[in-house]
């Protein structure tokens, strides 16, 4: 039986698993789980990273005998290296205010695909002070698996999300690259890529965002589906084969990113459950029982995407603020899920309007497919049905790339799907 560790940061969570794939079945257990969050540091917000790095041994440890590991994060942020491989300071978040003036810039769209996000990491790089002592540029899972390994290079999907990458060539932009100092970028590497050794334990690249590894988990059964990777983010889309770079799709903020097995993961970034879990933080209080209350509360609708609630903060009084009214808190909790609806139902409608693939049903995966509230209300709001599950999607998704590459699975994405579909418990949501 063959068994590989799977390492999944997520913004507020990350976890190790052990996973097997056997018997047409894909099983995972978590080893360890830990907290992950931003960081105030002399005024800007980071992450602590060799915090983290000390988890992943930890989780590594517990894991116990496996054939492969595989990393994956969130996107877009990166550590910098000086020329004898030390990290230049504790990585930035992406919610730092650093790349609050950034703006979309004529022509880029054509070139990279990707939807104008400030935090991007070309942006980054522009209010980047320590670029010029700067050797190298490795993103979160490429940093890590560099400090396993001792080994440089970049997993393709994740460097999507850097806007670097030529949509077309799925290689570094010379064009968009020209300004970084030379050498900066490493090599680019393909889900299922050896990325060296741990103690002897191959490093697999995976789909290294957490995304593209999430998309991979999608229990669906044909073409016709959308997904809705929702956790911090809800990540609302389709799959294709093509990018679509239309001027109708850069002004709907529709994104191109790079996923598994040479596919495009074409989605717009939803606010998530971020709103939700700001609201908790300043409250200091659970999900669970204000979620019973939100089910009989009136909500309002107000636009998730304003950038107003993309930092940390109170976001009850921006809320509150949106709607134009002081509410309960089971009324805002109501407000968000509502609202969150909303904003799937017009992806899920404007990806298959731009993209021109319909879909008959919509699969939500990551921790939000155990809202059910939202899951219902997703399903009433797109009028399709929902599946929801499973919500370790992303660690399941890295999990089925290794398990693919050291020889414990086969087939394409549809074959890795079904394992997921036979494996792991689903609900169904129609709608009302
Ligand atoms: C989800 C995610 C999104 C990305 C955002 C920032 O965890 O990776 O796909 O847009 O985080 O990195």
């Amino acid at each position: 039986m063959t068994a590989v560790a799977a390492v999944d940061l997520g913004a507020s969570s990350g976890r190790v698993v052990r996973g097997v794939v056997a018997d047409g079945n894909v099983h995972i257990e978590d080893v360890h789980r830990f907290a992950n969050g931003p960081v105030h540091v002399d005024g800007s917000l980071h992450w602590d990273l060799p915090a983290l790095y000390h988890e992943v041994l930890t989780g590594l440890r517990l894991a116990g005998p496996v054939s492969s590991i595989g990393i994956d994060s969130w996107a877009v942020d990166y550590g910098l290296l000086d020329e004898s491989g030390e990290l230049l300071g504790n990585p930035v978040h992406y919610r730092d205010s650093r790349t609050a003036g950034a703006e979309p810039r004529e022509g880029l769209y054509e070139l990279n695909g990707l939807q104008f996000q400030p935090f991007n990491t070309m942006f980054q790089l522009m209010a980047e002070p320590l670029l010029p002592q700067a050797s190298r540029l490795l993103l979160i899972p490429d940093l890590l698996s560099y400090w396993l390994t001792g080994r440089c290079g970049t997993e393709y999907t994740n460097a999507t999300t850097t806007g670097l990458i030529d949509v077309r060539t799925g290689q570094w932009s010379p064009e968009l690259t020209r300004d970084l100092p030379p050498g900066l970028l490493t090599d680019l590497r393909r889900p299922g890529d050896p990325a060296g050794t741990f103690k002897g334990i191959p490093v697999t690249a995976v789909g290294s965002h957490d995304t593209a590894s999430a998309v991979v988990a999608v229990p669906a059964s044909h073409d016709r589906f959308a997904y809705i990777s929702c956790g911090t983010w809800s990540l609302v889309g389709v799959e294709l084969d093509f990018p679509v770079l239309t001027a109708e799709s850069r002004a709907a903020n529709f994104t191109n990113e790079g996923g598994v097995d040479g596919t495009i993961r074409y989605l717009r970034n939803v606010m998530g459950l971020w709103l939700l879990q700001e609201c908790l933080r300043t409250w200091d209080a659970a999900l669970e029982p204000l979620l019973q209350e939100a089910g009989a509360a009136t909500g309002s609708v107000f636009d998730p995407n304003d950038p107003v609630f993309l930092p940390p903060g109170d976001m009850p009084a921006r809320i509150e603020r949106a709607c134009g009214r002081t509410m309960t808190r089971p009324e805002i909790v109501r407000s968000v899920l509502d609202s969150l609806a909303a904003a799937h139902r017009d992806a899920v409608a404007d990806a298959q309007r731009l993209s021109g693939k319909e879909v008959e049903v919509v699969h939500i995966v990551g921790g939000g497919s155990r809202n059910e509230l939202l899951c219902q209300l997703t399903a009433d709001a797109c009028g399709l049905p929902v599946i929801a599950g499973p919500a370790e999607a992303t660690a399941l998704g890295n999990v089925l790339v290794q398990a693919r590459a050291v020889g414990a699975a086969q087939g394409t994405l549809r074959d890795l799907r079904k394992l997921v579909r036979e494996s792991q418990p689903l609900r169904r949501h129609l709608p009302r």
